[in-house]
């Protein structure tokens, strides 16, 4: 892509409204813009690293045999009638008529619409167990919507269900997400606690929250510092075998949620210089809710002595959207924002000095035609800027790569590369250029 071509309408001056670190950089990196309180559009620079981090959600989910699809934003209020969720929802719940004075709401979750197809379908123990997913936009009309994306009114959640015969089989499929949220939120860079949470409107007595530890963060957490160091189940785990000694371990020291915190637990089981009591972000939350949902909607299978009972099921969401700030609240410096490969928007940013000199331009399409052969995104700085405003742009997007080409260089051969988290700077041959951002494009 070429900087001359591409729509990345960035800040010079800090936008007032914005308190914490993600949301300004957000607003200068030309990201997103807010369209009305806590309802925002998604810039293409800020759109691309949505989708980067949808597609990790998504690949760790179809790993656990979990499967996609797409459940619309509208939903009849009569499905939340028959739940009992429609009038203690509230005011967050955002209800509309339509032309034939019908009620319908805009989705803030989906357990009553995917019990309705579920019902509608399934009728035997054969058919189970099932988890079923979709990344969907909802709408919760937050008192306070604050920090731009991170407590939005429309955000975007992967959420899943599971629909299984017995407890048994039911915390088989919770532990199948709690090991899924770990891996999905290592490959983007953060390091997520699992901690017992309160399960608030979902209801349930089961429920973890996975909390990214931040100054910023909403909720105040409780943990052990051990946590830090645990190491996450690799890409080779087998979903269907015993993942409870994973389980077990990830649980193993004290962590907590505010309103699970229980502060004579936690003196007594953490030494003093272990514990940690902070603020975190929630990026995911897990819950096991039984037959709350099935025995009131009538969601039933035939087990296997003939009788009918409710199924069991747990619910699983990831806040897609509020990952983005997430992430750039846990990597940025002064000069901006510093991607993880794994969610860049491009992965290389390309600057052509001194454009209209003539080997300048040529090298810097040969650098640009060579990666982009070779399947790396690239942002090729092809405007007639100062230098130095080159420079605080590409440092403010923060892509992990920056390719520097000057007229001076190229007269000894060589390029500069600048690797944005370390701040890195190596003269290197083009073909040494190339292969150092080229060689870690995998995250
Ligand atoms: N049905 C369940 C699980 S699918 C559910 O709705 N859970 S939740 O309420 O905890 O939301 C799941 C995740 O969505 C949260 O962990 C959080 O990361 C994200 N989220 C919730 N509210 C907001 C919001 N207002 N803005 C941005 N993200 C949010």
């Amino acid at each position: 892509m070429r900087m001359s071509q591409f729509f990345l309408p960035v800040l010079k001056d800090t936008p007032a409204e914005a308190q914490i670190v993600s949301h300004r950089l957000m607003l200068r990196a030309g990201m997103i813009r807010q369209s009305s309180a806590g309802i925002y559009s998604w810039l293409p620079l800020g759109f691309r690293v949505l989708k980067k981090i949808e597609q990790i959600v998504r690949e760790e989910q179809d790993a656990t045999g979990a499967q996609e699809l797409l459940m619309p934003t509208i939903q009849p209020a009569d499905l939340w009638r028959e739940s009992g969720r429609y009038d203690d929802y509230g005011k967050e719940m955002l209800r509309i008529t339509d032309r034939h004075d019908r009620d319908m709401l805009f989705g803030p979750t989906n357990e009553e619409v995917i019990t309705d197809i579920f019902r509608g379908s399934i009728r035997s123990y054969r058919q189970l167990p099932r988890n079923l997913y979709h990344i969907q936009w909802k709408f919760r009309d937050e008192v306070r919507p604050r920090f731009g994306i991170m407590r939005g009114r429309e955000f975007l959640m992967k959420d899943n269900y599971s629909f299984d015969l017995d407890k048994d089989a039911a915390r088989h499929s919770y532990n199948k997400m709690f090991v899924a949220y770990l891996r999905t939120f290592d490959r983007l860079g953060l390091k997520a606690i699992p901690m017992v949470a309160d399960t608030g409107p979902i209801g349930g007595d089961m429920s973890h929250e996975f909390i990214v530890l931040a100054d910023t963060g909403e909720s105040e957490v409780y943990c052990h510092a051990d946590y830090l160091d645990f190491t996450v189940p690799d890409a080779a785990t087998d979903y269907e075998s015993d993942l409870s000694p994973i389980i077990e371990h990830w649980t193993s020291r004290y962590a907590a949620t505010d309103e699970k915190h229980d502060a004579a637990r936690f003196e007594a089981e953490v030494p003093s210089d272990r514990r940690i009591a902070t603020r975190g972000i929630e990026v995911g939350h897990i819950f096991y809710f039984g037959s709350n949902y099935s025995k009131p909607m009538g969601a039933t299978v035939m087990g296997a002595d003939g009788v009918e009972v409710p199924v069991e099921m747990g619910s699983y969401g990831i806040g897609v959207s509020r990952l983005v700030g997430a992430i750039i609240e846990a990597s940025h410096d002064d000069d901006g924002i510093i991607w993880p490969a794994s969610v860049a928007p491009f992965h290389v940013g390309l600057i052509n000095l001194k454009v209209g000199d003539a080997d300048c331009d040529r090298t810097v399409l040969e650098i640009y035609e060579t990666l982009r052969r070779a399947g790396v995104e690239v942002l090729l700085d092809d405007s007639d800027g100062r230098a130095g405003g080159k420079f605080a742009t590409m440092d403010l997007i923060g892509l992990p790569w920056q390719i520097i080409v000057g007229p001076r260089g190229l007269k000894s051969g060589v390029v500069e590369v600048k690797e944005r988290r370390t701040g890195v700077r190596q003269e290197l041959s083009i073909e040494a250029a190339v292969a150092t951002v080229a060689g870690v494009t995998e995250a």
